[in-house]
């Protein structure tokens, strides 16, 4: 009887652990897959999950992480919106004693003892596969590129791309010769590319946009069409995440190159969460996911394996 006890105490233990999530916001389909990832992953482990949504601002974030700290929950994930400005409220987590994960983004902070954890994938790493790709494929002819930036102050948008133009610094045939923020949606990657292309001689002095996410590049696509060009063909892409729509266009042929990122973030902070819970540590301080490199022949298996990651 006092096994069983045990056993059903331990079980009772599990299940009753509570994480609040502070999301960026639903800006792109890979965000929505994540937060989607994140609440099975919960699920799974029998965690119950909170997420609140910031809406692409850090006030909105940082509201949210206080919530959560007056709730007492034991543990709070933050996709952090922007990689400054987080010290005062991660100070007030850690006197109250409360584990911080970082998901997906990471953050400038002088001391690092303020969060656990961050969950991420090297994001340069991620630019310099797609300036790596377009270097070997335009080989030695001229090609001016344009780059749809993500969210201005995010790490990833910093790290992309950095990576991208430290992978083409070398090809002096190859120049940025326009660079803008597109906030990670495709809304904003259409207009900005509709102007692009306006100021670039109807497109074309284009020859190649690079976005910092799929939602842009799509929407990019969608502007090179609109203005008569062909994507992919006459404007080549490359972008980052990896969702069903960049698959799709990659088979119709309007996308060229992309690099994968899993939505499962919150999977691996769970498990270090549950490490930690045992013994007071996390396996690694930075705890990576992969980056690889997709073209368009890998584009429909690429494509099958997506159904069922939340997309
Ligand atoms: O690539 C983009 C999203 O922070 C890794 O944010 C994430 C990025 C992702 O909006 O689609």
């Amino acid at each position: 009887v006092s096994a069983i006890s045990v056993a059903m105490s331990s079980v009772a233990f599990a299940e009753s652990l509570t994480v609040g999530f502070s999301q960026v916001g639903s800006e792109s389909g890979w965000r929505a897959a994540e937060t989607s990832v994140a609440k099975t992953e919960a699920q799974k482990r029998g965690i119950t999950l909170k997420i609140a949504d910031g809406q692409q601002k850090q006030e909105n974030q940082i509201k949210a992480v206080r919530s959560f700290i007056a709730q007492g929950v034991d543990a709070i994930f933050i996709a952090p919106v922007v990689q400054t400005g987080w010290e005062p409220v991660l100070q007030e987590a850690k006197s109250a004693k409360i584990p911080v994960f970082l998901l997906d983004r990471a953050i400038k902070v002088k001391d690092d003892s303020l969060y656990l954890a961050v969950v991420t994938a090297d994001n340069v790493l991620e630019g310099q596969l797609i300036g790596d790709w377009l270097v070997k494929t335009v080989g030695d002819k001229p090609c001016n590129v344009v780059e749809l930036q993500g969210t201005v102050g995010a790490s990833v948008a910093i790290d992309r791309k950095k990576g991208f133009a430290d992978a083409i610094a070398k090809a002096h045939n190859i120049k940025i010769i326009r660079s803008q923020s597109g906030d990670f949606t495709r809304s904003k990657g259409k207009e900005v590319m509709e102007s692009f292309i306006k100021a670039e001689n109807n497109g074309k002095n284009i020859c190649m946009v690079f976005a910092h996410n799929d939602d842009m590049a799509i929407g990019a696509i969608q502007a090179i069409k609109e203005a008569g060009l062909k994507p992919g063909k006459d404007i080549l892409t490359g972008s980052i995440d990896g969702v069903p729509d960049i698959y799709k266009a990659m088979l119709a042929g309007e996308a060229n190159a992309n690099v994968e990122l899993t939505p499962n973030m919150a999977g691996p902070a769970f498990d270090a969460l549950a490490k930690y819970k045992k013994d007071g540590t996390v396996p690694t301080k930075i705890i990576k996911t992969q980056s690889k490199l997709f073209l368009p022949a890998d584009a429909q298996t690429e494509l099958d394996k997506k159904s069922g990651m939340g997309y």
